[in-house]
């Protein structure tokens, strides 16, 4: 308890100074204080409010997550979770290489609309190299190039009770009768967020299949498990409650913590 105190208490001051987003971009830093069982990773999993508070207030809603150069891209983006849905309507899109895809955005906004993939390509678009941080310990830089979701929440004009954005994926998941498709959902700060993005280019290829095609969010700022591969659907709602198991998302049906900040 005394340590946890210490590292709380460090951990705030770096947040004060500013320096909460740098120290934890160190990959060292990060790999050691998410260790299984680390104090710092014991008290990131139950201050959930605490960090996001310190990280909003401190370091700014708008603040960018680390980018880096192509040099700093020294391996392959490690594939995690799903890697490759067999859901029917999944398997028929992907034999077809996803000619026949589209993203259907919809729920609480003025202007529902659905586009293909090469309609997605013709929007503008952004191109990051960032790290991926995985709750299990491991990390990986890569490039990702897609659609700004600022963009497109321009396009369906969210109402203004619209409080999150949900991620449908097309990969379901062993538990329930006939299992449980993975989703995900963020705020409308992290919605709006300039590095949020709907990715559908990987380290200047095509996204591939174990990483989410035919789509798949990007959000820098949270970890792994947050960044929705296989997206079918996008849904703005006011309330997350009636969805699944009513905590936001996959993993946080399961305990994980809906905000993941780092
Ligand atoms: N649809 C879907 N999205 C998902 C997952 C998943 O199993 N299904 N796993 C998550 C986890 S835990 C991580 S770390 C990343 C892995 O992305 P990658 O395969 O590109 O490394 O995807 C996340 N998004
Ligand atoms: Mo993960």
């Amino acid at each position: 308890m005394k340590k946890l105190m210490l590292t709380r208490r460090r951990f705030l001051t770096a947040a004060a100074a500013g320096l909460a987003g740098t120290a934890l971009a160190g990959c060292d830093a990060f790999d050691g204080m998410m260790a299984p069982g680390s104090p710092v990773r014991n008290f990131l999993a139950g201050a959930n409010d605490l960090t996001l508070g310190v990280q909003r207030a401190l370091i700014g809603r708008e603040a960018l997550a680390r980018e880096f150069s192509e040099s700093e891209i020294r391996q392959g983006m490690r594939p995690n979770g799903a890697t490759n849905p067999n859901s029917m309507d999944y398997m028929f899109l992907r034999q077809g290489n996803f000619g026949l895809y589209t993203l259907e955005v919809g729920g609480l906004c003025e202007a529902p609309q659905s586009w293909s993939l090469e309609e997605l390509h013709n929007m503008p678009s952004r191109t990051q190299i960032t790290r991926h941080d995985c709750v299990e310990g491991w990390s990986c830089i890569a490039k990702w190039t897609g659609v700004p979701l600022a963009h497109i929440l321009g396009e369906v004009k969210p109402r203004a009770s619209a409080r999150f954005v949900v991620f449908h994926c097309f990969d379901v998941h062993a538990g329930g009768a006939g299992g449980v498709p993975y989703y995900e959902s963020i705020d409308m700060i992290d919605a709006y967020h300039p590095q949020t993005i709907l990715a559908y280019g990987m380290n200047g290829a095509p996204l591939p299949v174990e990483n989410g095609a035919p789509l798949r969010v990007r959000i820098e700022r949270q970890l792994g498990y947050k960044m929705a591969k296989y997206i079918s659907r996008i849904e703005l709602v006011e309330d997350l409650s009636p969805l699944w198991g009513g905590k936001g998302g996959y993993w946080e049906d399961l305990g994980y913590d809906w905000y993941a900040g780092i």
